[in-house]
């Protein structure tokens, strides 16, 4: 039903076709109309979703209508790791979803989940940009494993956590408290380093998690623990930003085979202006998640840099266990300025 999907309707699309000057001789494929099915966890209006459908319009625009893009917000194909598993067979072609799910999949990503692996949400921003960004899109891409092709980055600024216990005002306040991570080594390993109890769970399954007390808290960025409704059940919020970690769109690569190479480069360019356009959007949206819940009465705890510097001093035990394999990599990191 799904292949259906995708490469169904190619009688309209044919028609399309030579109501648009082209000739049959032209080969099938680049004539077939296409859905592009995409998902993502989070609801409509989100920048990541937003900068998706926006692409989808592109799409539209640029082929008459043969290309299109069918969005799947707010879960409703699952979670982060179904949506990789539908996107590896073709189920659907775009996800968007956290580099930190990949890390598992394609280890080289993990560099980008490393607490503290980049000064601020500007030096993320700036290392996805530039030739460090394209490998790694090209190294997800290459990899067998992977079975997907590796479009562009998305911004997600910095992770910080949260909790319905008690206000986290210095590092010492985290000891014991369980505290949902996404589903990777590292992050169980640097909640654990931090003095919490890390516990991977799926973004799926944390409002309920959070309601009923089995776990304290999480962690995450401003607009998803205020569109998540996290904040409703989580009213401690402490900006730790103890990880910076880039979204990723990918395609699937079974799908993405079966596109003319003209449609590729389409896709890959509207791709790389979503990428930019997409941080416009996030940068909005995070002044307003803020605001949203400040104005619900959430307490949002900062740090000085003498506190920061404890929480980055923890964590050298994650760094330790995972850090020496990437240690070049992180070194060209560190040197983007
Ligand atoms: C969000 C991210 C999602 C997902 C989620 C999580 O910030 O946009 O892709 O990774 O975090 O915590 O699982």
């Amino acid at each position: 039903m799904n292949r259906r999907k995708f490469i169904g309707q190619s009688g309209a699309g044919l028609a399309l076709g030579l109501a648009g000057g082209l000739t049959a001789g032209l080969p099938a494929l680049a004539q077939q109309k296409m859905v592009l099915k995409a998902t993502d966890v989070h609801p409509l209006g989100y920048p990541t979703v937003e900068a998706v459908e926006r692409m989808g319009k592109k799409l539209e625009t640029a082929t008459g209508g043969r290309l299109s893009i069918q969005m799947y917000p707010a879960m409703q194909l699952g979670g982060e790791k179904e949506m990789i598993e539908q996107a590896q067979v073709g189920a659907l072609q775009i996800a968007r979803i956290s580099v930190g799910p990949m890390g598992p999949i394609v280890d080289e990503l993990n560099v980008f989940n490393m607490p503290f692996v980049f000064r601020d949400v500007p030096h993320m921003n700036k290392v996805i940009d530039g030739p460090i960004g394209t490998e790694m899109l090209d190294k997800l891409t290459a990899s067998p494993q992977s079975k997907l092709v590796g479009l562009c980055w998305m911004d997600a600024g910095a992770r910080s956590v949260y909790n319905s216990k008690k206000p986290i005002k210095s590092i010492d306040d985290l000891k014991g408290l369980k505290i949902r991570m996404m589903g990777n080594p590292i992050f169980v390993d640097t909640m654990n380093a931090l003095g919490g109890n890390g516990i991977a769970m799926g973004f799926d399954q944390l409002y309920n998690a959070l309601q009923t007390g089995v776990v304290d808290g999480a962690e995450n960025n401003p607009p998803s623990y205020e569109s998540g409704k996290h904040f409703q059940v989580a009213k401690y919020y402490s900006l730790t930003e103890h990880l910076i970690i880039p979204e990723i769109l990918v395609f699937s690569r079974a799908s993405w085979d079966k596109l003319s190479k003209d449609d590729q480069a389409l896709i890959a360019k509207v791709s790389k202006e979503a990428q930019q356009e997409q941080r416009k959007l996030w940068m909005e949206r995070e002044a307003q998640s803020m605001d949203t819940v400040k104005k619900a009465g959430i307490e949002v705890l900062s740090f000085t840099p003498d506190q920061k510097k404890r929480f980055q001093d923890a964590v050298k035990p994650v760094w330790d266990k995972y850090g020496s394999k990437y240690a070049a990599l992180v070194q060209r990191i560190q040197d983007v300025k």
